[in-house]
């Protein structure tokens, strides 16, 4: 047996995954994250550190970590890099006076050696608001069809309408957004021999 074969083993044996949420501050990281995890959205703040919430999907375990993202603290983003198997980069889709600076950050990220075998998982939130910009207009503000270093998906969604289990679109876009993530990221590291 080759080292990688043991070494994709006893990755199979703890079925982890690393996934790091990253974006502009204000996107709704920290909302979408209590919402896939079934927790009040009422009174969230800023976030200045970090969260992190493990969740249990589709037969893997998802670590999950929530960074803030203002610009004072985004050098900070660096530290969490390492082991990271999906990024999910959230986007305020109607924010149209930041998607540039959203989309040189997010390019900016790709670049990043230790980020080199992520998975890319943009979430295009707030498509709730009136202003917000279809997934198909994010998608091209940000270049994402220039992204060939990476895997991507992009998912329209909305961390605040409706009830999770209730079958709201944008709500079960967030569930679809995860087993996006779950499915590369297995494809990649536990069914490839
Ligand atoms: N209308 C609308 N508002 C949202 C949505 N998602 C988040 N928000 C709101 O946007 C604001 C910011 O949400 P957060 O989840 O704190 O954003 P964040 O990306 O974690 O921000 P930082 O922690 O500063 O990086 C809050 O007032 C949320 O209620 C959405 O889909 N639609
Ligand atoms: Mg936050």
């Amino acid at each position: 047996m080759g080292l990688l074969t043991i070494l994709k083993k006893l990755r199979e044996k703890e079925k982890e995954m690393r996934v790091l949420m990253l974006g502009l501050d204000n996107a709704g990281k920290t909302t979408i994250l209590k919402r896939i995890t079934g927790e009040p959205i009422a009174s969230i703040e800023p976030t200045l550190g970090f969260n992190i919430k493990t969740l249990d999907h589709n037969g893997f375990t998802l670590n999950v970590w929530d960074i803030g993202g203002q610009k004072s603290i985004r050098s900070y983003w660096r530290n969490y890099f390492e082991q990271t198997d999906a990024l999910v980069w959230v986007v305020d889709s109607a924010d149209r006076r930041r998607l540039e600076d959203c989309r040189a950050e997010l390019h900016a990220l790709l670049l990043e050696e230790r980020l080199a075998g992520a998975s890319l998982l943009v979430f295009a939130n707030k498509q709730d608001l009136p202003g917000a910009l279809s997934c198909e207009e994010i998608q091209q503000v940000l270049q994402l069809d220039e992204i060939k270093t990476h895997h991507w998906s992009i998912v329209p969604c909305s961390a605040v309408t409706g009830d999770v289990d209730a079958a709201d679109e944008f709500n079960v876009n967030l569930l679809k957004g995860m087993d996006w993530i779950v499915g590369d990221v297995a494809s990649r590291i536990y069914l490839v021999d």
